[in-house]
């Protein structure tokens, strides 16, 4: 069982890496360490289990996260619409997005930054993600709005990209170009 003790912190030159494409077939070894990935956001979102192990809430999660710098993430979380999305994917990749731009109003979060960075992450409003699920098939979905947001969050860290790269240095809330609240 993933719990906090396996996240990387930011200064672990491993989220900063670009992380290595998974070959297909993906092995049973990544599979699993995969579906321990999803589990671990499940589990952050139960209140109980979240208590007795001491789990940050998390809805999303990269490999890279874990020490594995390969290209695998998960996403489990509700958008603003009450729209489920649980989604564990190799190789993902964004194919598509809009000039458009979003952000949340509360700015970013993560896992493997133990402190408050303020300041608004600009994201592409709407994407189109292709990957391979754990069944193997390829995925194609289309995001807007939140759940664009953390894709791109997640698909970052693949790239060795961290939220507050994204933020402006001068003017942390200054409103991005071309850009509306997600929230
Ligand atoms: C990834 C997110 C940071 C911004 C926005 C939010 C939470 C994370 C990081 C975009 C992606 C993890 C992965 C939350 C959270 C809202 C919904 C439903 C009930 C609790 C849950 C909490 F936990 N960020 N944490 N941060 N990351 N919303 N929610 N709630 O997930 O570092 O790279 O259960
Ligand atoms: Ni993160």
């Amino acid at each position: 069982m993933i719990t906090m003790d396996h996240i990387i912190r930011e200064g672990d030159t491993v989220l900063r890496e670009v992380a290595d494409v998974v070959s297909l077939p993906p092995s049973e070894e990544e599979k699993s360490i995969l579906k321990d990935m999803l589990q671990f956001l499940k589990n952050s979102q139960d209140e109980q289990i979240a208590k007795e192990y001491n789990l940050r809430a998390g809805v999303g999660l990269a490999a890279p996260q874990i020490n594995v710098s390969k290209r695998m993430l998960a996403v489990h979380f509700e958008d603003f619409n009450g729209k489920q999305y649980s989604h564990a994917l190799f190789n993902p990749k964004i194919v598509s997005h809009s000039v458009e731009k979003t952000y949340l109003s509360t700015g970013e979060g993560c896992l493997s930054v133990d402190r408050e960075v303020p300041g608004y992450v600009p994201r592409y409003a709407r994407i189109t993600v292709k990957g391979i699920g754990l069944d193997g098939y390829e995925v194609k979905l289309r995001l807007k709005g939140f759940a664009a947001i953390v894709f791109q969050h997640e698909i970052d860290h693949l790239n060795g990209i961290m939220f507050y790269d994204h933020i402006n240095k001068v003017n942390p809330f200054q409103e991005p170009e071309n850009a509306t609240p997600a929230d």
